[in-house]
């Protein structure tokens, strides 16, 4: 917790030591080298601590009175493709969340049959890389659950959130947002889906109709707009190949606060 709570002091204040003025975007972070050096080595330490600490080490957790009146909406606030704009228009009716690569039993689900799985509520707080943070009130099925429903073939490594929006604009479609983590935090016991926040269905700014929550890494590793998992045993053939699209950008893949 030491190492935890000394290590968010030293972001922020790389952070406000790097010009907050200049550091308007996560790209701008990266191209700065002190502090992309400094993210390196921490990366290191965090990640060898959490493991230490064991694998099911808690997020800080909150009251409702600790809620922060405004939750900022960062990256993406709606995703513009057509696909997406059909979605919402009915209310996510027509919406399913897809679970496929190495599974014994590939699923789609829609909101309600996720919400038929048993929920886990909890208020934490979510830490960006631009140097804000906020605590937000998440309702969601432990991640666990649904990869337990679709039984992880011996191989399975990571698993890959895809998301249905591009945060780059491109032909190719290598703008897209994914993110992926590993089996551990997957089955995580504050590791969600996450459908409501603050006691209302997901708003579309932060994620509709579902986002992922890891309670222990920074704000880029909660993926929002999912469409599918994808669980694999590398990431090597996904997009840059180094899991993610910060982090195929620069970023470190772990992401420990
Ligand atoms: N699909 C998608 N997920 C995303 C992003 C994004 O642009 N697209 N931005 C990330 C970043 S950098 C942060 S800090 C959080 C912001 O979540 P919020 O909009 O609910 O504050 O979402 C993360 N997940
Ligand atoms: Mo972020």
């Amino acid at each position: 917790m030491k190492i935890e709570l000394s290590r968010r002091r030293l972001l922020l204040g790389a952070l406000s030591g790097a010009g907050a003025a200049l550091l308007s975007g996560c790209d701008q972070l990266t191209q700065n080298d002190t502090v992309s050096g400094w993210l390196n080595q921490t990366e290191r330490l965090t990640r060898a601590s959490q493991r230490l600490l064991g694998g099911q080490r808690l997020a800080p957790e909150f009251s409702e009175a600790d809620i922060s009146p405004l939750f900022r909406a960062n990256g993406t606030q709606m995703p513009d493709s057509d696909e997406y704009a059909r979605l919402l228009a009915n209310g996510f009716a027509d919406w399913r969340l897809r679970v496929t690569g190495l599974v014994q039993q590939p699923l789609s689900l829609s909101l309600s049959d996720l919400q038929r799985f048993p929920s886990r509520t909890q208020i934490t707080r979510h830490d960006c890389v631009e140097g804000w943070s906020a605590i937000g009130k998440w309702q969601g099925v432990p991640l666990g659950l649904v990869l337990d429903a679709a039984r992880l073939r011996p191989s399975a490594r990571y698993v890959v959130f895809l998301c249905a929006d591009e945060l780059e604009q491109t032909l190719d479609g290598s703008g897209r947002y994914y993110e992926s983590i590993d089996l551990q935090d997957a089955w995580h016991p504050q590791t969600l889906l996450a459908y409501r926040m603050n006691d209302q269905p997901l708003p579309v700014a932060h994620g509709a109709p579902l986002r992922l929550r890891v309670e222990r890494q920074l704000g880029y590793k909660h993926a929002k707009y999912l469409m599918e998992i994808k669980v694999v045993d590398s990431f090597a053939q996904l997009w840059g190949g180094r899991g993610g699209y910060w982090e195929d950008r620069g970023y470190e893949w772990y992401g420990g606060i």
